[in-house]
């Protein structure tokens, strides 16, 4: 059949399984958005190019299939660059596709041209730019071979404006044949049964899973590894959810935030299996001081991976799912009570939780975070934002079942949260989706409420306001002399700017009022917003000082709790408005 450049487009994301496509139109993109209703394809109008990006990123990394945005040319191809970032920093498959000027006029500076492949370059695992219409379908079918494959990116394919217009005899290919890229699935059988050797002499094993577990779907092996080799898990923020994290070898989170004993584990291991994880620096803290005592499995589908930040005594590349399968076997049933004793006297006497043990009347952001998980029963995907309110969330709410918490890891993209939840919820429509998001992060792509309105999603909105950039505020606070330059913050009233987009929005400043309003939230057939004024400069703690030890973390500065009260003086113009909290006084 002969078909338009913006037709094959079209034909070939059906025949890749595409429904849904996050964007927003434009000249250069006129072409695709014109054939687009000759296809059963949703288009989800987006507000922002960037919040298109990071919904295909959140319906990717919600669903594992590749999530697709469209952007214009210029300025539109532009806007998707944080939200590609973001997804090539954490292995999301994305395709997008973009419009570029007609041929002729690459590399005159036309009109909204930009040179977006060379833009993207770094920031995708792939990216084509196609001016020939004859190129399209392999094109399209490489992209979302590429994306999807090994270890999951971003792929970009730019379309010159006359290459959509113009027409071909349509046939899409049935496979591809790309030499330069054959990513390694089968690991090594002699490196499997050393790292089974390894695994059945050690005395003191950890795992560490990341996000690579979820990728590879390899949770149900992960779990079987873990139970007949009694070994404690840790995860990394993206590997939370991997195991739930009320099973009783689940450590949770490791890292710059996580639990004491959680690092304490890896810094006293004898043995560190890291799954689908690649040492980032939140984790590991200082390298040199790294799990001393450790010799460390690296099991990873790149091998660029390998030995990057952490020495690998022995690494296995290769598909994650099949090298547990394989390894499964070998590795001999047995238990380390005295090893899990330790970690469970650690974990009795560490000081990360005791804040909810603590009598207080005070809103903490803790307490909102923990209320959520116990009305949502956990049941829920939580899609999280950036800073204290992202840590917050990864050790209060209790993650128990796969793809459950959706975060910007890698990139820590600020305003994030929101339009990834879109995509979370365009893909999961009969699962309970929360956003839970800080008042700066959420006011960098607030605008998706009207998406959110149009497409009817049923999206439940925590925001923990606390009146400043807060995370950066607590760097301010505990390393740079508690000068709070640039952190304090004025927010809208966010429960009438919802309102504004027709959601319900309610505003909690007392603690009394958490669980009801979250309750009466859940109650509503269709999107709500919380808005909850926390104490204002309260810490994530315990945490590692930039630069330091996982071993040595900051604990909570008095063992009896006690809420930081403000002695920020509200300036004009910053600080929450006075107005709308009267509790900002200066104390
Ligand atoms: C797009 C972007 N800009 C800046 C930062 C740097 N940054 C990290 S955390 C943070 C503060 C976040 O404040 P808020 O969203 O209110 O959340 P809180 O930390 O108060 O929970 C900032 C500015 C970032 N991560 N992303």
């Amino acid at each position: 059949m002969k078909l338009s450049g913006a037709q094959i487009v079209w034909e070939s994301l059906v025949r890749e399984g595409v429904e849904v496509v996050f964007g927003i139109s434009g000249g250069a993109v006129i072409h695709l958005y014109h054939a687009l209703p000759e296809y059963p394809i949703h288009h989800v109008l987006m507000r922002h190019e960037q919040a298109a990006a990071h919904a295909a990123d959140g319906y990717a990394r919600a669903t594992g299939k590749v999530g697709v945005c469209m952007a214009t040319s210029g300025p539109g191809a532009t806007n998707l660059v944080t939200g590609l970032a973001t997804a090539y920093m954490d292995s999301s498959p994305v395709v997008a596709i973009t419009g570029q000027v007609a041929t002729p006029f690459i590399g005159k500076d036309a009109f909204q041209e930009v040179d977006i492949t060379g833009i993207t370059l770094p920031i995708t695992k792939h990216n084509y730019l196609v001016t020939e219409v004859e190129a399209l379908p392999m094109v399209i079918k490489e992209a979302f071979h590429i994306a999807r494959t090994g270890r999951p990116g971003p792929v970009l394919i730019d379309i010159a404006k006359d290459a959509q217009a113009a027409t071909l005899e349509y046939e899409y290919p049935q496979e591809v044949n790309l030499p330069g890229y054959r990513p390694t699935l089968i690991g090594n059988p002699r490196q499997i049964k050393q790292a089974a050797q390894l695994i059945n002499q050690a005395e003191r094993p950890v795992i560490i899973a990341g996000h690579g577990v979820t990728l590879a779907g390899a949770e149900a092996e992960l779990r079987e590894l873990v139970e007949k080799a009694h070994i404690p898990v840790v995860n990394t923020l993206l590997g939370i959810s991997t195991i739930p994290e009320t099973h009783p070898l689940c450590l949770g989170m490791g890292g710059m935030h996580g639990e004491a004993y959680a690092n304490k584990a890896l810094q006293e291991a004898d043995l560190v299996v890291a799954l689908g994880s690649r040492f980032d620096d939140r984790l590991t803290g200082s390298v040199s001081t790294f799990a001393p005592h450790a010799r460390i499995i690296h099991v990873d589908v790149d091998p660029a991976e390998i030995g990057k930040n952490v020495r690998a005594d022995l690494p296995v590349v290769g598909d994650l799912k099949n090298i547990l399968q394989a390894l499964l076997p070998l590795v001999e049933p047995t238990s380390h009570p005295d090893w899990i004793n330790k970690i469970d006297e650690w974990r009795a006497v560490s000081a990360e939780h005791d804040i909810l043990r603590q009598e207080t009347d005070d809103l903490i952001p803790q307490y909102v975070v923990r209320q959520i998980w116990h009305a949502t029963k956990g049941h829920v995907i939580v899609v999280s934002d950036v800073g204290q309110n992202q840590m917050w969330e990864a050790q209060y709410f209790l993650h128990h079942k796969p793809r459950g918490l959706i975060s910007s890891g890698g990139l820590g993209t600020m305003g994030f949260a929101l339009p990834a939840a879109i995509g979370v919820q365009m893909g999961k429509p009969k699962e309970m989706v929360w956003v839970s998001a800080g008042d700066g992060g959420f006011q960098m792509n607030i605008q998706e409420l009207a998406t959110v309105v149009q497409e009817k999603l049923p999206l439940k909105i925590a925001i923990l306001n606390n009146g400043f950039l807060g995370m950066v505020r607590q760097w301010q606070q505990l390393f740079f002399e508690g000068r709070y330059s640039g952190t304090p913050l004025l927010g809208p009233d966010f429960a009438k700017v919802a309102e504004a987009y027709g959601i319900p929005g309610f505003t909690v400043r007392e603690k009394s009022q958490v669980v009801p309003v979250i309750e009466q939230v859940m109650a509503i057939d269709g999107p709500a917003l919380i808005d909850f004024v926390v104490v204002q400069e309260e810490n994530v703690y315990p945490m590692v000082k930039p630069g330091g030890s996982i071993g040595d973390m900051l604990q909570r500065p008095n063992s009896k709790f006690k809420v930081q009260s403000s002695k920020f003086k509200a300036q004009k113009g910053g600080g929450r408005d006075e107005a709308h909290d009267s509790r900002f006084d200066g104390r």
